[in-house]
């Protein structure tokens, strides 16, 4: 990895604009604010924007995003963080950007932008960033670091998942040391509301587990908004079939909409314990991680299909 190219491409441009993919997560906020944050601390000269429109609401612990005109970002050095495709950018301006450079830990999905730095053995974007200020011997200030930290833990859900080597580890001592409050972001992730705890607990009793060692369970529209939820709010909560020791694979399905025909359509999240699952993923308008993929507008059809695939798959 080239640990010099992101500093290099900060210090050529006066105008920064820093772009995450739609439907933030903690990676995605993390990753854009702390480099928005060390960007500031070191040039407080540049213009930087940290931009996108759509914010979910368990982000009370990042900033609300900027404002940038056309013009100012058609001169900007664009940076996309912890997006694998261009579609999934959230404000798609990013396209007329004078120069675009990627930061992503996400598998390949496509070439978009002049520049990259991909790295999918990374657990999250904001492991990558702390990693290149780590090698280059970049000085944080303890707001940067927290962010940073944030979306670390997020991504890795708390050093867990498969993928966290020492370097993971590493790279969160290097952010401890400028001052991070390790327990203020244990909280901004992983704490919850009373109706999400009893949402949470509506789907550890209602899912349905099959014997080829696969959970799952299917939320309608009104399920959620029965427990004041909105899609956003309720489509994260594939954690909570985790971590079950009968449990191979599991997923839930989210109903997004419905169609004018009336069907219901649904995004999911999967998860797996040590199986590839992600090119299964693929066929049914999704991708992502190995072990950790999502999909998108499946009918009930779909759904039916995807967990036969899934159980061959596993059992
Ligand atoms: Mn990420």
């Amino acid at each position: 990895m080239d640990t010099k190219l992101l500093f290099q491409r900060i210090e050529e441009f006066d105008t920064i604009t820093l772009f995450r993919h739609v439907s933030p997560d903690a990676d995605a906020l993390g990753s854009q604010f702390g480099l928005k944050q060390w960007i500031v601390d070191h040039y407080p000269n540049k213009q930087v924007y940290a931009l996108g429109e759509e914010r979910s609401t368990k982000s009370d612990a990042f900033p609300g995003s900027d404002y940038c005109d056309d013009v100012t970002l058609q001169n900007s050095l664009a940076i996309v963080l912890d997006t694998s495709t261009s579609e999934r950018v959230d404000d798609q301006r990013f396209l007329s950007a004078k120069h675009i450079l990627r930061v992503d830990h996400h598998i390949n999905a496509e070439n978009f932008g002049q520049e990259a730095i991909v790295a999918d053995m990374f657990g999250a974007t904001c492991e990558i960033l702390g990693y290149l200020m780590m090698k280059e011997e970049k000085s944080l200030s303890a707001m940067c670091a927290q962010y940073l930290y944030s979306g670390l833990i997020a991504d890795t859900l708390r050093f867990s998942i498969p993928t966290t080597a020492p370097r993971t580890l590493e790279v969160a001592a290097y952010l401890v040391g400028f001052g991070v409050d390790v327990a203020k972001a244990n909280a901004d992730n992983f704490s919850t509301s009373l109706r999400l705890f009893r949402f949470e607990n509506y789907i550890r009793s209602n899912a349905t587990y099959l014997e080829e060692g696969f959970a799952y369970m299917i939320i309608n529209q009104e399920d959620y908004e029965r427990f004041g939820l909105s899609f956003n709010e309720a489509k994260d909560k594939v954690f909570v079939l985790g971590g079950v020791d009968e449990f191979k694979a599991w997923a839930i399905f989210t109903q997004k909409e419905t169609d004018d025909e009336g069907n219901r359509i649904y995004n999911g999240s999967l998860r797996s314990k040590n199986i590839q699952i992600n090119d299964i993923a693929e066929r049914y308008h999704g991708g992502g991680h190995r072990f950790a993929c999502g999909v998108k507008g499946l009918h009930d059809e779909d759904i039916k299909n995807l967990i036969q695939e899934l159980c061959e798959r596993i059992g």
